[in-house]
């Protein structure tokens, strides 16, 4: 009964008035845009919204890794293969700033591993999609980090401190990300007809997973009212998703590419493009594990669990020994 009470919107945000005291008081600091700081109160929800958000987001730039890792070997020249080298290590050093921000709420790392391994955990659907070309790895970097980028800029200033702090040094390398993605688009685009086709192809293919990185439509997204209201999202995913294609058309012109939507135009009164939802059929198929890789990705990261055993038991093993041998010597 109460808990019908309190739902005082459609969106089921509580209003002020349904507040506790110590629920409008918070409520009332993030209003005022101060940032949450992990020992300090907060209600369950917001806890678990972040816990949420952030492991999934933490799982995304691991299993972000597959898709560009698969290309480590076969990068076209050593400059190119250097700097993906260094990009996908960049995604792994982005998931433990993530993890150690979710830590902090008081979720351990072998639980958020364990989500993620039994499937409770979702990461982005994005990287349930194969990388076949070359052409492919320059549209991950040009479409998915720069879908990233623009959700995860208004992230910096989030309402939970360690968070909004995270996002600070990963925006500065997801940007750099995206710009090698482009670059290497455009030597694909301005080079033969074959290598144009290629970059066509990866255009053809990733846009549309890339418009569903911004999730649901608004009406159908469940969280976003309430996430919205505590400032641990910024923009709503639709916003996102138009500030998105605003950005990308100019820039699939000036590669020469054609953005594959028949019904893509610009709409000057809102002053953006009018553009196809992407296909949601296959977004929920995808989230529900019957993407094209889902399987592979969730394996691989199995079996590096698995296969990574024996090291963590020895760090274990070790650190014990170090504990020992330094209370001997107390
Ligand atoms: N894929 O109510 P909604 C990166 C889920 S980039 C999978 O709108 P919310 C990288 C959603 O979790 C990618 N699941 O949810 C880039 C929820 O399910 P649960 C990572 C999705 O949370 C390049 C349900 O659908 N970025 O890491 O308000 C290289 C309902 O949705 C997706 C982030 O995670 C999706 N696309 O909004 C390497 C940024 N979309 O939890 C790595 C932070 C929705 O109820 N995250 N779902 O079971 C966010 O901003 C938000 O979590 C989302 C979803 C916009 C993704």
């Amino acid at each position: 009964m109460y808990a019908q009470m309190v739902k005082t919107d459609s969106t089921g945000v509580k209003s002020i008035d349904d507040m506790s005291e110590q629920e409008a008081a918070f409520q009332a600091r993030i209003d005022r845009d101060e940032k949450i700081e992990p020992k300090e109160w907060m209600p369950d929800n917001y806890r678990k919204t972040l816990i949420r958000q952030i492991s999934q987001h933490a799982h995304s730039e691991i299993v972000g890794q597959l898709p560009e890792g698969n290309w480590i070997s076969r990068a076209p020249t050593l400059e190119r293969k250097a700097i993906l080298l260094a990009k996908v290590q960049d995604e792994a050093g982005h998931g433990l700033y993530l993890y150690c921000a979710a830590e902090t709420l008081g979720i351990s790392r072998d639980e958020m591993f364990d989500q993620l391994h039994s499937g409770k955990a979702k990461y982005s659907s994005i990287f349930n999609y194969p990388t076949l070309t070359w052409a492919d790895i320059g549209a991950v970097g040009w479409l998915v980090d720069g879908a990233a980028i623009m959700n995860q800029v208004p992230l910096q200033r989030t309402s939970y401190g360690p968070y909004a702090r995270a996002m600070v040094r990963i925006c500065k390398e997801e940007s750099f990300h995206q710009r090698q993605g482009f670059h290497i688009m455009m030597k694909m685009a301005k080079g033969t007809a074959a290598q144009k086709r290629m970059a066509q192809d990866a255009l053809n293919r990733f846009w549309g997973p890339s418009l569903m990185m911004f999730g649901p439509s608004d009406k159908n997204s469940v969280h976003s009212a309430q996430s919205m209201a505590w400032k641990i999202k910024m923009n709503t995913n639709d916003e996102l998703r138009q500030k998105f294609v605003d950005q990308t058309v100019p820039q699939a012109e000036y590669l020469g590419l054609t953005v594959p939507d028949d019904t893509l135009a610009w709409n000057e009164e809102k002053q953006g493009y009018d553009f196809a939802d992407p296909d949601w059929d296959e977004f929920h198929a995808v989230l529900a594990g019957n993407g094209p890789c889902n399987k592979e990705r969730l394996g691989a990261r199995v079996t590096a669990w698995e296969d990574g055993k024996w090291f963590r038991e020895g760090l274990l093993a070790h650190s014990k020994k170090r504990a020992a041998i330094a209370s001997d010597a107390a």
